[in-house]
């Protein structure tokens, strides 16, 4: 059965039996002050501005039955996965593997590369380690999602332009529908949030759906099935 959410560019049709709520990358490095993303000078606050809405959304989810699956962006502690040209991107003084403010740098197992109390995922909900910026890239989420019959995504978290951006598009290719509430995603830059959105909803929903958290609730405190 499926509930209406009011949505861009048309209304999303959502069928929660066969949905899973995607977080993607909600980790310390990315949102708390002192993690990597402060430390290469961005605006945190324009990331955690989404915990509430998720947390909120979350705990409906649960509430209500559906799949809820959590994404870190991490590497192997001895860096095999990782290219050496992510490795040198940016030319920063310390980069992916060096010691960072929260252990080493977007490393499995390090203190910054966890996801964040505040969305800490269950036991029975499966976090997907990728070493890329899309979910699916080199993971075994599309796997996961056939396996557990899911044909739709609410996809949240960060950042919008980056992570989010790139798993729609992959998971639009392997013929998901994607869905986005965009007080549940965030971007340290306001400009790349609307590009970010509006490229997801744009000619006719080319990529996916863009909502407000407020109206996945309403559709969940309806009865969505
Ligand atoms: C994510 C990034 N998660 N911006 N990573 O978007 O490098």
């Amino acid at each position: 059965m499926s509930a209406p959410v009011a949505a861009e560019p048309y209304e999303f049709d959502l069928e929660l039996a066969h949905c899973a709520l995607v977080i993607i990358d909600m980790q310390r490095d990315f949102l708390e002050p002192g993690g990597f993303g402060e430390m290469l000078g961005n605006d945190v606050s324009q990331l955690r501005r989404t915990i509430d809405p998720n947390r909120a959304l979350l705990a409906a989810w649960r509430d209500a039955g559906g799949q809820v699956i959590h994404t870190r962006e991490g590497h192997r502690p001895d860096l095999a996965d990782l290219p050496p040209c992510k490795k040198v991107r940016g030319r920063g003084a310390r980069t992916i593997g060096d010691a960072g403010p929260m252990g080493r740098i977007l490393v499995r197992g390090e203190e910054g590369h966890d996801i964040i109390r505040e969305l800490y995922p269950r036991a029975d909900e499966p976090v997907i380690d990728k070493p890329g910026k899309g979910a699916f890239f080199a993971t075994d989420l599309h796997a996961i999602l056939q396996h557990r019959g899911v044909r739709q995504l609410v996809v949240t978290g960060v950042t919008t332009e980056v992570c989010v951006n790139t798993t729609v598009r992959e998971a639009n290719d392997r013929g998901y529908d994607c869905l986005v509430p965009e007080d549940c995603v965030g971007s340290y830059f306001p400009e790349f949030q609307q590009a970010g959105l509006a490229m997801i909803k744009a000619q006719g929903g080319i990529f996916g759906w863009v909502t407000s958290s407020r109206e996945i609730l309403a559709a969940l405190g309806g009865g969505a099935k």
